[in-house]
């Protein structure tokens, strides 16, 4: 078997979390990614949540497996100009710094361009162009700017953000997907260009659904929305609207046996207008395949809170894991809410790589998410992740191919990390 991306260079400049995970793609996809991080601390991320004194957190585990790294301060002269050399070698430059932080440094796009014009410069920011572009985000500030946070929790309650880091990993994903298609046109025209992801852009891109329900909501109520069948108007504004689908098949969060004590004894429960009669079967509602009241998924909709919770008086007779069972031999959509707990007890994933255990030198063992993107001919495994600054000699030497002498004299002004000083003679 390949690797996809084999014989591709990342020079990897990122930190925290977007960055990194669209650099930890692209290794599981083959490519080599060299991490440059700063001598002494290297990526925050690597003392942020600890959990283990001294080891490498799982914060930064999870999201820079499979890459080399090597130290550089690339605010000295020599660690700049090893820096250069970097960029002159790799096919790929990724960055997430706040804005003008490149610029700062000297590496303008320009001046990237003419130290290597088939470069192709990936960036993360907050913004695009705009009122906000100059602006510092993390995870949340995307999340409510991008929609989401607006449009996420109860219609009674506080704007919500959600679980899943849509910021940033989101916005690492839609770099990564940028980078591999900058890489392929770069096969036809031979030049390198700029891929900017911002992360507003990312969470809306992924939150279109409300921006649809934004423009239906000029011609009339949501139908589909809890809010609707209870008969509270609605605003000028998409509501929250707590666990209804953002599909048009409606959907619910119902309770399942044990659920007093059990904070994840719950299962999404769709009513797939393809199966309505099943779902009346099921739940031993027969009258409802006959009454004209159900029989058409608009007649349903005011009904919503209703049917679901007949529905759930008969989720809550059963475990959720025997709801789905007995769900699925009837093909009727729902997924039990699975706790970390479980999923990380869950064998499939491990016999997939979607979830890895990975030995590391410091912490020891740990479970990581694997690549979720399978490929039938990219072979890579998962490995751990670097130590701070180790393979600086091995990408010096070996990458670099830089001399005995030359290496000395980097390490000698500080670096690399705290300067090597020559024996006296
Ligand atoms: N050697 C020397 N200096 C280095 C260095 C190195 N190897 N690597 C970075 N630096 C310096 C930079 O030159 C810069 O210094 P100046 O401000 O003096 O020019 C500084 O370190 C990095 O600055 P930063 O502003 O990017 O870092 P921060 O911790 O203050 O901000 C963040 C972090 C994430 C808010 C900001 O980087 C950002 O907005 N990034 C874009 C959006 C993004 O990706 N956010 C998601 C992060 S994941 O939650």
């Amino acid at each position: 078997m390949g690797k996809a991306l084999d014989g591709v260079r990342v020079l990897d400049f990122t930190h925290v979390q977007s960055g990194p995970t669209c650099t930890q793609l692209l290794a599981w996809f083959g490519a080599d990614v060299i991490k440059v991080e700063r001598p002494g601390e290297g990526d925050i991320t690597r003392s942020q949540l600890r959990d283990i004194p001294g080891a490498d957190s799982l914060y930064f585990t999870m999201l820079n497996s499979n890459k080399r790294s090597i130290t550089l301060d690339t605010k000295n002269p020599e660690g700049r100009a090893v820096l250069e050399e970097l960029i002159k070698i790799c096919d790929v430059m990724v960055e997430n710094f706040a804005p003008g932080v490149l610029d700062r440094m000297g590496l303008t796009w320009e001046r990237i361009q003419s130290i290597n014009p088939r470069i192709i410069v990936a960036s993360v920011k907050g913004f695009g162009p705009g009122p906000f572009e100059d602006c510092k985000v993390y995870e949340n500030v995307a999340q409510c700017t991008g929609g989401s946070a607006s449009t996420t929790g109860f219609r009674d309650g506080l704007p919500l953000v959600t679980g899943s880091q849509i910021g940033d990993s989101g916005t690492g994903l839609h770099l990564a997907l940028g980078i591999v298609t900058a890489l392929y046109q770069r096969t036809l025209t031979g030049k390198g260009q700029k891929v900017l992801c911002a992360m507003q852009d990312s969470v809306l891109n992924l939150c279109r659904v409300k921006l649809r329900d934004q423009q239906r909501l000029e011609r009339g109520p949501l139908q589909e929305y809890s809010q609707f069948g209870e008969g509270i108007p609605f605003g000028d504004t998409v509501p929250r609207a707590g666990n209804d689908s953002g599909g048009g098949q409606p959907g619910r969060i119902l309770r399942c046996k044990g659920w007093e004590t059990d904070p994840n004894a719950y299962i999404y429960f769709i009513t797939q207008a393809q199966v309505w009669d099943k779902v009346c079967t099921v739940i031993g509602k027969e009258e409802w395949l006959t009454d004209p009241d159900y029989a058409k998924p608009v007649n349903r909709l005011p009904k919503l809170n209703h049917i679901f919770a007949t529905i759930e008086e008969w989720t809550m007779t059963k475990t959720k894991f025997e709801v789905m069972d007995i769900l699925n031999e009837v093909d009727i959509p729902c997924g039990p809410i699975l706790s970390m707990k479980e999923i990380a007890a869950d064998e499939s994933l491990y016999a997939t790589g979607t979830l890895v255990n990975v030995d590391h030198p410091v912490r020891g063992a740990y479970i990581t998410v694997g690549n979720p993107i399978k490929l039938s001919d990219n072979d890579v495994a998962v490995e751990r992740s670097p130590l701070l600054g180790e393979h600086t000699d091995e990408i010096l030497s070996q990458v670099l191919n830089l001399g005995e002498e030359r290496i000395a004299q980097i390490k000698a002004s500080g670096a690399t990390g705290a300067p090597v000083r020559q024996a006296a003679e």
